[in-house]
C-alpha cells in the first residue's frame, strides 16, 4: 500500500508516516447484516455528508457508508466547520432508509454517540464520556463529533444521513489554533498514559464503530431507544448536573434528569417544571 506523509503531519523529523484508508481491512472485519455491506471510498471529498447526501438521492442501498481521508469542507451542526486535515483521522458518513418517523431521528445521534464510545473503549485504554447531543470527550476534550442530517418528503424520511468525525491519530502541534483548548485525538490522550503508545489503526476503529453501529440499530428497531440508553447511560456523565444550554437565542439553565424516548434532553428548571430540549449547545 502507499505511504504518505500529509502535509500537517510533516515536522522536523517526519515521525509520523501514515497510510491511507483501507477498505478492505475494514470489510473484512465487518459482522453485521447491512451496515457497510457497500463502503465507498475517496481519498479526499468536500465533506463525506454532503458525498453521502448525493448518493443516497441517486438511491443506494441502506447501510452504505462513504469514507474519505481528507475532507475540504468538513461540517459540524448549524454552518460550524469541523477541522479534516491529515488522512490520520475518520470521517465517515453512513446512509440509513428507515421506515420510521423524522421525529426518531435523533435517535441516531444517540446510538452513534454510543456506538462510538464503546468502539474507543473497545480498541483503547481510553475512557470516553458523552456530551449529549453529539459529542465525544476524553478528559473533557472533544475527540469525536456526529452530524445527523435527514432527507424528507411529506412527513416520510428518504434518507438519514449519518456523519461522524473522530480525531485519531493527529499530534497536538497539528491541531488547527482554534480548537487546540477543546479538541483532542485518541493518540494524544493514548500518550499521555503511555509515552510509547503507538499509531491507532483506523481501518480496526473504522470497523469496531461500524459492527457497534450495526448492533445498535437492530436493537433500536427492536425494542427502541430506551434499551439503547441502558447502554449510553455507561458514558453520560451529565446525569444530576446543573448546565446551561443555548437553545437558539435562549438559556435555558437546569439539572439533567435524563433523556427521553425519541433522544431529547429532560431538565429540571424549576420546582415542578421539566423542559425538553430538543437540541443545543451545553456550556456546564
Ligand atoms: C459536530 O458539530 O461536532 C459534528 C461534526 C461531524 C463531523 C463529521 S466528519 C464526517 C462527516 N462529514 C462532515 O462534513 N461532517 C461529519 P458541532 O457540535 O456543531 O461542533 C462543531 C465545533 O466543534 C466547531 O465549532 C469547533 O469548535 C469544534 N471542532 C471543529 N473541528 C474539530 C475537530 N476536528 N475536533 C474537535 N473539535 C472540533
Amino acid at each position: 500500500m502507499e505511504e504518505i506523509i500529509s502535509p500537517h503531519n510533516i515536522d522536523e523529523q517526519q515521525t509520523i508516516q501514515l497510510n491511507y484508508i483501507d477498505i478492505f481491512e475494514i470489510k473484512k472485519r465487518l459482522k453485521g447484516s447491512f451496515i457497510g455491506k457497500n463502503l465507498y471510498y475517496e481519498q479526499k471529498v468536500d465533506s463525506t455528508n454532503t458525498l453521502a447526501r448525493e448518493l443516497a438521492v441517486k438511491g443506494v442501498k441502506n447501510g452504505s457508508v462513504v469514507i474519505s481521508d481528507f475532507q475540504e469542507k468538513g461540517r459540524g451542526r448549524n454552518g460550524k466547520f469541523w477541522t479534516s486535515p491529515c488522512a490520520c483521522n475518520i470521517y465517515m458518513s453512513i446512509i440509513l432508509r428507515p421506515k420510521f418517523t423524522p421525529e426518531n431521528a435523533q435517535g441516531m445521534t444517540i446510538l452513534t454517540a454510543v456506538s462510538a464510545a464503546d468502539a474507543i473503549a473497545e480498541t483503547s485504554s481510553l475512557t470516553p464520556q458523552i456530551k449529549w447531543p453529539n459529542d465525544i470527550l476524553i478528559d473533557s476534550k472533544k475527540v469525536s463529533g456526529i452530524l445527523t442530517e435527514m432527507g424528507t418528503q411529506n412527513m416520510t424520511i428518504e434518507y438519514i444521513i449519518v456523519g461522524i468525525g473522530m480525531n485519531v491519530n493527529i499530534l497536538e502541534k497539528d491541531l488547527d489554533d482554534g480548537i487546540k483548548n477543546i479538541a483532542t485525538s485518541l493518540l494524544i490522550e493514548s500518550k499521555k498514559a503511555n509515552a510509547q503508545a503507538g499509531i491507532i489503526d483506523r481501518n480496526l476503529l473504522i470497523a469496531a464503530i461500524l459492527n457497534k453501529f450495526d448492533k445498535y440499530y437492530e436493537m433500536f428497531l427492536s425494542t427502541g431507544l430506551p434499551t439503547v440508553l441502558e447502554h449510553y447511560q455507561k458514558y453520560f456523565g451529565m446525569m444530576g448536573k446543573t448546565i446551561a444550554i443555548n437553545v437558539k437565542d435562549k438559556k435555558v439553565e437546569g439539572q439533567v434528569v435524563g433523556i427521553d424516548s425519541k433522544g431529547a434532553l429532560l431538565l429540571k428548571t424549576g420546582e415542578n417544571e421539566l423542559e425538553r430540549i430538543v437540541s443545543g449547545e451545553i456550556y456546564f
